[in-house]
């Protein structure tokens, strides 16, 4: 048969038959597929040169961040089946992973430091720390010997340039990250601003190393379900904070390999705001302006899974109010030269828990993820949208489902959850109907306000104020919450979460207070006041006490008026309490105030002991003295209460 013949469209005469050199640039024997490598800083050069010798990829993508990339990526996924199109929306894709890959894995997460006390608190003998892992450097050596050399053999390697923060403003920092999942590279460029300009801006400064692989080299040893490569016995999180870097193996999950989000912008950079005097949060930001105009900014540290996208783009049930976001899970925090506490949102996405996110509950999450958006081990509706516990009052009754573990059924009959209780949603914050004009000031936002909060069944009325800063981080240091789906718990109910932080801290918790407790030092701060919250409260039958949700502005007006001196609390022994009819209830159905506010002796003489006992147990002597001497101080006005 002739060309001529297979073609015949196409004339003898014309065929090219050329064959031209195009010259591949390779680093070693491995191929740059995109991207100039001698484009990136030297330093970068360097490291991802020695991250192709390490792991081996079968080539060298070099991430732009552009549209046009995204859906090349997207394309191949899709081919692939890791991702689903939701043809419901514009640009948005289901993606379902392996069930043992859904959520972060505290136990699999190091620090490393050559001083362990530098990253773990002296914990009482025979007690197990629960305030971050440490490893040290050699025994870590080890384990990354077995995991990381040839681990991305036949896969990809992609660069990922990104800055936390807006690009070239004083608060960001700059990562790159190194992964061989595209699924990583997709949601790194909803969650962080990844650009060329990037390596315009780092020049020859330095930046924070990202190492990232599923642990699957090709040929695969294991089964892989849902076309989602992941390595579950072998996950291994090590931070190396002198060194400013992070290995990620096994998971390609959220925390575990985002790895600019509690990886890089809670952990290593809790260790860079010890070192330069400022904070790293894990905490919402939202500008909240009441009727009168006068706009005051809230930063809110809850743990997991315990409210903070909600508070944050909240919708207030009470007429004139406003809300607007800034970041609804990390605070980058700094004091200015005038003294003003400054906040940044170092993302540029919101990873937000999916079930019970609904129009009622949460409308401005529910349109910030209308297109260009992904959603992780949610269901899929036969019409080709989304759907989780949470929005059957959404969808209509009977409409096919194919669950997030692959099951088909028809919605109403029953079954299994349709979605894993920690799925989420990956949008672009800017596509938040109330993303704050100010989101991406790079000198942040004034900070007025400071709260703490978790899900506390029991005991713990709705709102209190600190005495002073020194209280509030004692608060904070007491911080605890009912367990929830977002990170792999071990069978306890109420969980201690100091600061909201017990997962994240990079660092020595004793010295992380002290850090908090340095702030007033510095003269002429002006520092916020400090709350605690709590939405959670139930009472005998379980029901909650509190509506929440938008009816929680309520409690943020009581919180905005305090902050400007209002004389509507009183002192009890956990702090200020709102005095009776200080919060506006109008408009709200029966609610059971004595309980909500309760404050019973002997609960709270229990709480302060445990809370001394955990602290002893868990910090020791690096504890700083005064937050015992607080918790004495609290039992003692406990004890001396008239029993109620
Ligand atoms: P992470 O992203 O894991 O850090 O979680 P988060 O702190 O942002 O929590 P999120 O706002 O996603 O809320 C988690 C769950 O708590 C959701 O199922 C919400 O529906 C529920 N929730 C949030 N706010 C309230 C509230 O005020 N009252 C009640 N009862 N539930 C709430
Ligand atoms: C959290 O668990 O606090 C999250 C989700 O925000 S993850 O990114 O997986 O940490
Ligand atoms: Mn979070």
């Amino acid at each position: 048969m002739t060309t001529a013949n297979m073609y015949p469209d196409i004339k003898e005469e014309d065929l090219v038959t050329e064959v031209h050199e195009i010259v591949l640039q390779k680093v070693g024997h491995v191929p740059v597929a995109k991207g100039d490598f001698m484009k990136m800083p030297k330093s970068v050069r360097i490291f991802v040169s020695h991250c192709i010798q390490l792991m081996k990829p079968r080539g060298v993508y070099i991430c732009d961040g552009s549209e046009a990339e995204a859906q090349e990526i997207i394309h191949k996924l899709e081919e692939r089946g890791t991702l689903t199109r939701l043809t419901k929306y514009k640009n948005s894709y289901l993606c379902r992973t392996d069930p043992e890959d859904v959520a972060r894995v505290e136990s699999k997460t190091f620090i490393c430091t050559p001083d362990k006390y530098e990253t773990v608190p002296h914990v009482r003998e025979g007690v197990a720390g629960i305030l971050g892992h440490w490893m040290g450097p050699d025994q870590m050596q080890v384990e990354l010997n077995d995991r990381f050399p040839g681990c991305m053999a036949g896969r990809m390697m992609y660069v990922i340039p990104f800055s936390m923060g807006p690009i070239g403003s004083p608060l960001s920092k700059i990562g790159v990250q190194v992964t061989d999942s595209n699924y990583v590279l997709l949601c790194m460029r909803l969650m962080t601003r990844i650009s060329p300009k990037v390596w315009e801006v780092l020049g020859d400064k330095e930046f924070v190393k990202c190492i990232h692989s599923v642990g699957c080299p090709r040929p695969v040893q294991r089964v892989v379900k849902n076309h989602w490569p992941c390595n579950p016995e072998n996950v291994l999180i090590a931070h190396f904070p002198h060194e400013r870097k992070i290995k990620s193996y096994g998971s390609g999950y959220g925390g575990n390999s985002l790895l600019g989000k509690k990886c890089f912008a809670l952990r290593i950079a809790s260790v860079i705001a010890r070192d330069e005097g400022w904070m790293a949060e894990h905490m919402l930001i939202s500008g909240i302006t009441p009727p009168n105009g006068e706009e005051m900014f809230i930063t809110a540290a809850f743990p997991s899974a315990c409210g903070k996208t909600n508070l944050a783009m909240t919708t207030p049930t009470l007429p004139g109010y406003k809300v607007q976001v800034v970041g609804d899970d990390i605070a980058w925090m700094r004091f200015n030269k005038k003294g003003e506490l400054r906040a940044i949102n170092p993302e540029a996405g919101f990873f937000g828990v999916a079930p019970g996110t609904n129009m009622q509950t949460n409308p401005n999450a529910m349109m910030s993820f209308q297109e260009n958006s992904i959603f992780t081990n949610v269901a899929e509706t036969a019409d080709g949208g989304y759907y989780w516990e949470g929005l059957e009052d959404e969808v209509p009754k009977g409409m096919a489902i194919k669950t997030w573990l692959n099951e088909t059924r028809a919605l109403g009959q029953p079954g299994p959850p349709a979605s894993h209780p920690n799925a989420r949603f990956t949008c672009p914050a800017s596509q938040c109907p109330i993303i704050h004009p100010r989101w991406e000031d790079p000198e942040g936002v004034p900070v007025s306000a400071i709260i703490f909060g978790g899900r506390r069944p029991k005991g713990v009325p709705l709102v209190f104020e600190a005495k002073s800063w020194e209280h509030g981080v004692m608060i904070g240091a007491c911080v605890k919450s009912e367990a929830t789906a977002a990170a792999e718990f071990k069978g306890k109910k109420i969980m201690h979460d100091p600061m909201a932080m017990r997962p994240f801290m990079g660092y020595n918790f004793g010295h992380y207070l002290q850090h908090w407790l340095d702030m007033p030092k510095v003269p002429g701060r002006k520092l916020p006041k400090i709350f605690h919250v709590n939405w959670f409260r139930t009472d005998e039958s379980g029901k909650f006490l509190w509506p929440g949700f938008g009816e929680n502005i309520r409690v943020i007006d009581w919180i905005l008026r305090r902050c400007k001196g209002e004389d509507i609390a009183v002192e009890s022994p956990i702090g200020f309490i709102p005095k009776p009819g200080s919060i506006n209830m109008e408009g709200l159905g029966k609610i059971n105030e004595k309980e909500l506010f309760s404050m019973p002796k002997h609960y709270w003489l229990d709480d302060t002991r445990e809370s001394r006992r955990f602290l002893e147990d868990q910090v020791g002597v690096d504890t700083p003295p005064i937050i015992f001497k607080l918790l004495e101080d609290q039992e003692a006005a406990f004890v001396a209460m008239p029993d109620n």
